[in-house]
């Protein structure tokens, strides 16, 4: 199982911590292919980028995206990249689970919540603490489709 996992980078790195509990729990269920997205040394600057350029970022996680079998987003933390990365993987009709944090006082994008069908795009709210289970739950589900 190929696992894309999308969290906001130049959108702000405010969350990293959760995205670094996702993707160590994701890791039990497959290869992470964007594992960097919880690297707490990539700031929102992304100086790294400057090094392999924004082309050479966007056509790399591209390939990762189409190479994925599912697609994980943890949307509290508003990213034009992940909104992008959200509407190719629709587009490519890839498996897509995202997860929001309502304590965070934020009020989901329309564009995402009213993108559940239920089916290969569900939005599931969540608290910090629960991460685990919903997961669990969600790649349970997985195996029986
Ligand atoms: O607009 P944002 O920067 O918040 O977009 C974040 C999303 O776009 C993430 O889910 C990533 O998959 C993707 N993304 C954005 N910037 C990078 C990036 N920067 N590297 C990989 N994926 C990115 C440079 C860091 C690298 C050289 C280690």
């Amino acid at each position: 199982m190929r696992v894309y996992f999308c969290g906001s980078i130049r959108g702000g790195r405010d969350d990293v911590h959760v995205y670094r509990r996702i993707v160590q729990t994701l890791q039990s269920y497959g290869t992470v292919l964007t594992e960097h997205v919880s690297s707490t040394e990539l700031t929102d600057r992304g100086e790294d980028a400057a090094a392999a350029g924004d082309r050479a970022i966007h056509d790399r996680d591209l390939d990762w995206l189409r190479q994925s079998d599912v697609v994980v987003a943890e949307v509290t933390q508003p990213s034009l990249g992940v909104g992008y990365e959200l509407g190719r993987a629709v587009s490519m009709k890839k498996k897509i689970l995202c997860l929001f944090r309502p304590a965070s006082g934020r009020n989901l994008s329309a564009m995402i919540r009213g993108a559940d069908d239920g089916d290969l795009f569900v939005v599931k709210d969540y608290s910090e603490d629960e991460v685990e289970n919903v997961l669990q739950e969600f790649f349970n589900d997985l195996k029986r489709t």
